[in-house]
């Protein structure tokens, strides 16, 4: 059965990177589709009939016309991505692009992503966060920006899946508290990506 993208319905929350990364590349490819606004904070990845579409009661979520699903961020956006120049067609660019996406998932949302979520969202003081979270974004951000130096990309020299996939929070870094003065390639990093996107600059 072929796969086609029109008509596809986008389940996201507007407030959630892992959301934003599949919106930035459906808009980015001209992709259309719906998006449904669907708000973790009002509960509504645990109603039934969102259960029932994806019982891991989580956003982003894509339904296609065939009435097929698919969930995480960057499942979706390899597919959606496919065939394109956000995937490297070099193999080594490739596995390095999926280096950066499991890195992404695995240490830099778990960090970036959940500090934000408790001081902005749940505006949590920093006496409730627990003092190794800080400490990981540090680590998570001096990597990056090490990495950057001398690099306008972070794999091969153009806008890949892992450059959206590791902007769509730390765009948002200041939200989490973090400030970008001392990580200055990750700052010119973000202005590429978003102009690469055609975002809007979000500081
Ligand atoms: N690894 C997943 C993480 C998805 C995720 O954590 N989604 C959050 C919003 S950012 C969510 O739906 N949380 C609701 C819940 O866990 O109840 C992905 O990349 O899509």
């Amino acid at each position: 059965m072929s796969l086609d993208n029109a008509a596809m319905t986008l389940f996201g929350d507007s407030i959630s990177g892992n959301c934003l990364k599949v919106k930035y590349v459906a808009d980015h490819l001209g992709l259309p589709y719906e998006w449904v606004e669907t708000s973790v904070l009002n509960g509504e990845t645990q109603a039934p009939e969102f259960l029932a579409m994806n019982p891991a009661g989580q956003v982003p979520v894509v339904r296609f016309a065939d009435n097929r699903v698919l969930a995480q961020s960057n499942a979706i956006m390899l597919h959606l991505a496919r065939g394109t120049s956000l995937i490297p067609s070099d193999p080594w660019d490739r596995a390095q692009m999926f280096q950066w996406l499991f890195w992404e998932q695995y240490s830099h949302e778990p960090a970036i992503a959940v500090l934000r979520f408790q001081k902005f969202y749940l505006k949590k003081a920093d006496s409730e966060i627990d003092p190794a979270l800080p400490a990981r974004c540090g680590k998570v951000l001096a990597l990056m920006n090490d990495h950057l130096a001398g690099r306008s990309f972070f794999v091969g020299g153009s806008l890949s899946l892992a450059d959206i996939a590791l902007a769509a929070y730390t765009r948002f870094a200041h939200q989490a508290g973090l400030d970008l003065t001392d990580y200055p390639h990750i700052r010119a990093w973000i202005g590429r990506v978003e102009r690469g996107l055609n975002l809007d600059p979000v500081t």
